[in-house]
């Protein structure tokens, strides 16, 4: 390959990445609940108990209900009655995730969305999110990083305002969000300072975005209210029409009524 060719290989490839990146977009809601209704039902991860990794820093001390707990993540719902649903410890390491944790798939899926949603009662730092999201496709043997998602810009101030937050993530270019994936990895990292201001999880520069939003770590930590994982429908070409179209024709088919 001549060396012109080689730069407009390159030159390509460089464009098909920047169009093919998730691309989250965060929805605020008053109330811890007002975003409940876009919360997914029987998603891919739906009903499913996390496992949790090593350097999983447990629960805050006031999450004392069973099912505030990994249950909570994947049970369809928003917050609990108890006001705690979902509620991660607080103090991680400048730098590390409060809560790490992993879904085994049953078989290979490809995605197409991903949303995270958050919230407090008490409508303060706590209903930002700060996600990293890893996934595997060959049965948790090894990693990708799909990518860090802060459902804020650092520095963004919550006094009240805000009850609920939902990232979703989607892939910009219209495709899957991610192929054949068979596991799933979040690592969810505290968000705020008790002021209710959120920040990065990082003293100086943030590894994932390559820029130090002069805010020292975060070290209060969010509360998780549900994790959705949907699967791109299949078969994944189907569009709307197209499928109501096949159908129609294999139901004049089976009744002998043309084709
Ligand atoms: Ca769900
Ligand atoms: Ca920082
Ligand atoms: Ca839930």
């Amino acid at each position: 390959m001549s060396r012109l060719a080689m730069f407009a290989a390159l030159t390509a490839l460089a464009v098909t990445r920047a169009l093919a990146a998730p691309t989250a977009v965060t929805t605020h809601g008053p109330a811890s609940t007002s975003l409940d209704g876009g919360i997914l039902a029987g998603d891919v991860i739906s009903g499913k108990i996390a496992t949790e990794l090593a350097g999983d820093t447990g629960w805050h001390g006031a999450n004392s209900d069973p099912l505030d707990k990994l249950p909570a993540f994947t049970d369809d719902a928003g917050m609990r009655g108890t006001g705690l649903t979902g509620l991660l410890n607080d103090f991680p390491a400048a730098g590390s995730p409060a809560k790490r944790i992993q879904y085994d798939l049953a078989g290979a899926t490809d995605l197409a969305k991903i949303q995270i949603l958050s919230g407090n009662n008490g409508k303060d730092g706590r209903v930002f999110s700060t996600t990293l999201i890893s996934t595997s496709t060959n049965g948790g043997t090894s990693f990708t990083p799909l990518g860090y998602f802060q459902s804020d810009p650092s520095g963004t101030m919550n006094a009240g305002a805000i009850g609920s937050t939902l990232v979703e993530i989607a892939e910009s270019g219209g495709g899957p969000l991610a192929s054949d994936v068979t596991n799933l990895r979040f690592e969810f990292f505290a968000v705020d300072n008790t002021g209710g201001q959120m920040r990065d999880p990082f003293d100086g520069v943030n590894p994932y975005t390559g820029a130090d939003d002069g805010l020292s770590a975060a070290f209060v930590s969010p509360l998780i209210l549900e994790v959705d994982v949907l699967a791109v429908p299949e078969p994944a070409t189907c569009v709307l029409l197209a499928c109501a179209a096949a159908a129609a024709a294999r139901a004049r088919r089976r009744t002998g009524r043309g084709s």
